[in-house]
């Protein structure tokens, strides 16, 4: 343990805690005993996300992050010219649709590959099913269902019951981060789950100088007593960018087509245009759906071309 004198000479002794919240260079750090603290990060090393676990010192009423220990995981996005981390040492992520409006495919499809790449599980919530849209949703995620995604339907408005039941045994002891679009529900969902969610996320908002209504900072959320299951409430996204990955790595990262690689003829395929692939000739079976092969075109496409400069 490192020890630094504070403005009126004591010595406070460092601590390990958890960041349970955080914005621009400033963050919530949840000590050892439950408490919170306001703590900012001295520099590059030490610049935190939600899930991380830190060393902090107190300094005066606010603390300071000194070190951000190793990662298991990093949930983040890659846009063409900045990276935006969504959180760190995850168990699972949540892709929470709604039914309406209608999910854009790209953007599930981009966060899952996102997840996969990260090494962390993901399953999806599709919500507002009391809502027309549903059949047509349900439809659209057929392709996820048969590559083997678990998909929960839920209308947490109107039936948070049933949603609760069938999703609190894929909750337990795990850290789940609840990504998706902005308006799927993910504020509903923690809402219902926790029942003092409301009150922190002020708290949180007026502590970090962040908005009120819409939510801006990502904020986790323990579900019970004995901080062993948590959830993580995030801003909504509109762009997510994957250029941390390579185009021919990209297939890897999508299990319908990763399926069918190992039949084609060439070991470096594009799945794009060569003879003999075991990708398209599975598109071609109906085996692979085609808005998933579009999905792929579309993303191999972005990551090959050249920087926009
Ligand atoms: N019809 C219907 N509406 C719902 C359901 N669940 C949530 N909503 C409504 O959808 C709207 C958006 O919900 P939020 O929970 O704020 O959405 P969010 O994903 O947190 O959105 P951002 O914070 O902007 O990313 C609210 O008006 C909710 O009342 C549902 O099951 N059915
Ligand atoms: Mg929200
Ligand atoms: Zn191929």
């Amino acid at each position: 343990m490192t020890a630094a004198p504070t403005a009126n000479g004591r010595v406070v002794p460092a601590a390990n805690g958890l960041v349970v919240a955080a914005h621009g260079r400033h963050c919530m750090v949840e000590a050892d005993d439950g408490q919170r603290h306001l703590c900012h990060s001295r520099g590059k090393k030490s610049q935190c996300v939600v899930g991380d676990r830190v060393h902090w010192q107190a300094s005066g009423d606010e603390g300071v992050v000194e070190r951000v220990a190793e990662r298991r995981n990093l949930l983040f996005r890659q846009d063409e010219w900045r990276s935006k981390s969504f959180a760190a040492n995850l168990d699972q992520v949540l892709v929470l649709v709604g039914a309406e409006p209608m999910h854009a495919e790209a953007q599930l499809a981009r966060a899952l590959i996102a997840a996969e790449s990260a090494g962390i599980a993901a399953l999806i919530v599709l919500n507002k099913t009391d809502l027309p849209g549903a059949a047509l949703a349900r439809e659209r995620l057929a392709p996820y269902l048969a590559m083997g995604v678990t998909v929960l339907e839920m209308a947490l408005k109107t039936d948070a019951e049933a949603a609760l039941a069938l999703i609190a045994p894929h909750l337990a002891a795990k850290a789940s981060l609840v990504l998706g679009p902005s308006g799927a529900g993910k504020s509903t969902l923690i809402n219902r789950v926790v029942p003092t969610a409301q009150a922190q996320v002020g708290e949180i908002s007026v502590a970090l100088n962040a908005g009120r209504h819409t939510t801006t900072t990502t904020t986790w959320y323990w579900l019970d007593p004995a901080r062993q299951s948590a959830l993580i409430d995030s801003p909504g996204f509109q762009e997510f960018g994957l250029h941390q990955l390579q185009p021919s790595d990209l297939a890897r990262y999508m299990p319908d087509l990763r399926a069918h690689a190992q039949d084609c003829r060439f070991h470096n395929c594009s799945h794009l245009h060569e003879p003999s692939c075991g990708v398209r000739q599975a598109l071609a079976e109906g085996q692979i759906s085609p808005s998933r092969y579009r999905v792929y075109q579309v993303l191999h496409a972005e990551l090959a071309a050249p920087p926009n400069w």
